[in-house]
């Protein structure tokens, strides 16, 4: 298995999840974002983003995705939840949830108040920073009286909506989050999952292949 990937970004979801999981893997870190700053990357993906993800005849490009084929391929249901579990419903949900409701509106902002700053294009993304903090709503309201968001345990549900509420406090917003989140959220870095990806993220590369 090869994970091509970017500090902290959006392909933190897979690392982190191979970590937690202890399965081998090879991991690729470019400097963002690739598809200018690293030479042949489009060869390798031709949209360019992270991440990619390589396993035999199976590519992926979905960092939400990547968590889903992991428990499924490799039978990790200790950090999923099989379809006959009464929250299999839920667990799909959060697993969607996390990107395309939440890290989408994140990503907007970044790109109009970062990456292409202008005064008209600052004014929509603070807007899609607010966007993206209404739509914690649902999330803050499951861990103000759960743990972890479904089946009474850790899974990759939490790993998915988790770098969404990272990638918010990278962008300087977390701040706004209320403190069932803010603590979710910490409960969820102190995981020696979460720390082990980050070190892999910055470990040199002959020695990233476990
Ligand atoms: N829906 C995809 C989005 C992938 C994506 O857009 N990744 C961003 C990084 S967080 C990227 O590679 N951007 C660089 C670019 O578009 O050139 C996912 O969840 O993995």
């Amino acid at each position: 298995m090869k994970l091509w990937h970017c500090q902290d970004a959006r392909s933190l979801r897979a690392l982190w999840a191979l970590e937690e999981m202890g399965l081998p893997y090879e991991l690729e870190v470019m400097p963002f974002p690739p598809r200018f700053l690293h030479a042949g990357y489009l060869e390798v993906n031709p949209l360019g983003t992270v991440p990619y993800f390589v396993d035999g005849d199976h590519q992926l490009t979905e960092s939400s995705g990547i968590c889903h084929y992991l428990v499924e391929r490799y039978q990790q249901y200790g950090f999923g939840v099989r379809p006959e579990e009464p929250e299999y419903g839920a667990y799909l949900n959060w697993l969607y949830h996390s990107d395309a409701t939440l890290t989408f509106p994140q990503t907007l902002y970044l790109r109009y108040t970062q990456l292409e700053p202008d005064e008209t294009k600052a004014l929509v993304g603070e807007d899609y920073k607010k966007w993206y903090l209404a739509r914690l709503r649902m999330l803050n309201a499951r861990v103000t009286d759960h743990e972890y968001l479904v089946s009474g345990r850790f899974t990759i549900a939490d790993i998915a909506c988790g770098y969404a509420l990272y990638l918010g406090e990278n962008l300087g917003i977390s701040e706004a989050y209320k403190a069932p989140t803010l603590a979710y959220l910490e409960r969820l870095k102190a995981r020696p999952g979460f720390q082990q990806a980050q070190v892999a993220q910055q470990r040199p590369l002959d020695l990233r292949q476990s």
